[in-house]
């Protein structure tokens, strides 16, 4: 395969002048090719295969021990202006980083071969789905790339009729820490990642072009592109609302969008769209609309069950590729959490012990096709996507934030989302645990300066009057002793029916300082073991507390100088007002 289009063909060329593959090999997308990928990688050592008789289709790859996480501090967006890229990311010269990035890549795939992946982030036939092709010496890469999106021909013929792609070029080199660079040329519409195998550092296709390129595209485009989960909660009346949901990486987006509606709700279903990332654009009626761009999860493993998220246990029963988990004597994934088994072999392969830690990696993952998932939504390739009835912002919050509230209005609304913080997980380098901002939990992923990135999201206030509404949730409230107080997982839908009722209208709700929160009562807790006690404290705000929270959100909007736009501002002020009024 060739291709007709001769600025990706000169592209192709001149990746492969400088970085000397042995071979070429362009990926069609099909079965076929990704066996032969499966069966390549077995034969090299890169993949082994699960116990084919229990997990059919499942094979495990490890990664180097440095190399399991995305790399914040070597992720760079390199735009001419400094400013443009704000505090929230780090910068450099695209010059310096060209410079640096061409010597890293100079004679890197000598010995390898070169895979050219086309792809498109969305149905192949929606007028929302943007293309691009990653050029990588990655095996692994190719394969997991055509579970994550829509690769091969198809995609190549869109990109050859529109002449518009993203360019991504990615290299494992030798997976040395020390050389290992994620770079982001958004003025280009190029990606170059350097020295990590790593999902969120090598898919080039999510984190990297879905949402860094991707946000910085749909500023000046007039639409979004965002952490989000899309998720069709249907009512046994057969009424269906799409909810798209912004938390951090590792708070659950997975669980929630695939949630088993527990036994005492009946008739409830739950229709996943998308697990990570959100495209949402205003239809012609000034409605939101969504595409997810992916057509695969790329999840966290350890906790997925039976009882935490069913679907996805079943779901990575066949066809999955695992990375970084642990295996038993009988060839079995296996990870802290699962039911039953017990592991022989390590995340790094050697003899378990506990004294090692974790028998499987915290940010171990599976890759699968959307097409495992049973709770797939029929409209997940509908070109026109869905229509947004609510915005729920969330974090990791021990303390502070209530289980649910409303803002008050889009304008509120943004406020709520920029100042979104959260406990940081394993899904990043760094230490595990410690509250961060992490404003739309954009904050590894928003390519462009974040004081515009919050005017972009005001912007639409002036543009529709048929907005969705925008909540706030916590599952992750604990009590002195450190349990959880809400139970979180299936029993989630719970507060989604508030959501939802509050979206037709059909239920009142308590104005307080920080927005609407329910009236006691109106969460349904029947057959669950909580009391009103535990209700009351998970519905009712401490001002003193906010007080201070305002207090640090000021400080955090402060790091963005002038450029926060004034009205999130006066926003701010009046909460912060209305908290004083309280105390
Ligand atoms: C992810 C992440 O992998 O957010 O989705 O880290
Ligand atoms: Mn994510």
């Amino acid at each position: 395969m060739t291709t007709t289009l001769s600025t990706l063909q000169q592209w192709i060329d001149a990746a492969a002048e400088l970085t000397r593959p042995d071979e070429i090999y362009w990926c069609d997308g099909t079965e076929a090719e990704y066996r032969r990928l499966i069966d390549d990688m077995q034969q090299h050592g890169i993949l082994s295969a699960l116990d084919q008789t229990s997990y059919p289709g499942c094979y495990l790859h490890l990664s180097d021990p440095s190399d399991v996480a995305r790399v914040e501090h070597l992720t760079y967006v390199c735009t001419a202006d400094p400013d443009e890229v704000g505090p929230n990311n780090n910068w450099m010269p695209p010059a310096d980083a060209h410079a640096k990035m061409d010597a890293l890549f100079d004679g890197a795939m000598r010995g390898r071969t070169m895979y050219v992946i086309p792809y498109c982030m969305g149905p192949i036939d929606s007028p929302y789905s943007r293309c691009g092709v990653e050029l990588t010496d990655s095996p692994y890469v190719a394969a997991n790339m055509r579970l994550m999106t829509r690769m091969g021909s198809a995609a190549l013929k869109r990109i050859e009729r529109e002449g518009r792609f993203v360019k991504g070029l990615h290299s494992t080199g030798d997976l040395d820490p020390e050389r290992r660079f994620v770079m982001h040329f958004p003025e280009e519409l190029s990606i170059q990642s350097f020295g990590s195998g790593y999902g969120g550092n090598a898919l080039l296709g999510k984190k990297c072009h879905a949402l860094r390129i991707a946000s910085y595209q749909a500023r000046t485009e007039g639409w979004l592109a965002e952490h989000m989960l899309l998720v069709g909660v249907e009512s046994p009346d057969g009424e269906t609302h799409y909810l798209a949901c912004a938390f951090p990486s590792a708070c659950g987006k997975t669980n929630l969008a695939m949630l088993i509606p527990p036994r005492s709700l009946p008739g409830w279903k739950i229709w996943t769209l998308g697990d990570d990332i959100a495209w949402l654009h205003l239809d012609e009626a000034g409605r939101l609309r969504a595409i997810n761009p992916e057509s695969g999860y790329f999840g966290v493993v350890p906790g997925t069950n039976e009882k935490t998220n069913k679907n996805a246990a079943d779901m990575i029963t066949h066809d999955t590729i695992f990375t970084n988990v642990a295996r038993t004597e009988d060839n079995q994934p296996w990870w802290e959490g699962k039911t039953g088994g017990t592991p022989a072999l390590d995340w790094r392969g050697r003899e378990y012990r506990p004294e090692n830690g974790p028998a499987a990696h915290p940010n171990s993952r599976f890759t699968v096709a959307a097409t495992n998932n049973p709770s797939l939504s029929s409209l997940a390739d509908a070109p026109e996507g869905v229509p947004i009835s609510a915005i729920v912002f969330g974090g990791r919050r021990p303390e502070l934030a209530p289980l649910v509230y409303e803002a008050l209005n889009w304008r509120h609304g943004v406020l709520v989302g920029a100042s979104v913080a959260s406990q940081t997980t394993a899904a990043q380098t760094g230490a595990v645990g410690v509250v961060r901002r992490d404003p739309m939990a954009m904050k590894p992923f928003c390519g462009y300066n974040f004081a515009d990135y919050w005017a972009h999201w005001l912007s639409f206030e002036s543009r529709t009057d048929r907005l969705p509404k925008i909540f706030h949730v916590n599952w992750f409230r604990q009590d002195q002793a450190g349990n959880f107080l809400w139970p979180g997982f299936g029993e989630n839908l719970r507060v989604l029916r508030w959501i939802i009722d509050r979206c037709e209208g059909r239920i009142d709700a308590r104005e307080t300082p920080i927005g609407l929160l329910p009236n006691a009562g109106d969460i349904d807790t029947s057959e669950l073991d909580i009391s009103a006690e535990t209700m009351q404290a998970l519905t009712t705000i401490d001002p003193g507390q906010w007080q201070t929270e305002l207090e640090n959100i000021a400080e955090y909007l402060g790091e963005y100088g002038d450029r926060v736009p004034q009205a999130l501002l006066e926003e701010h002020r009046r909460v912060a007002a209305e908290i004083a009024k309280h105390l």
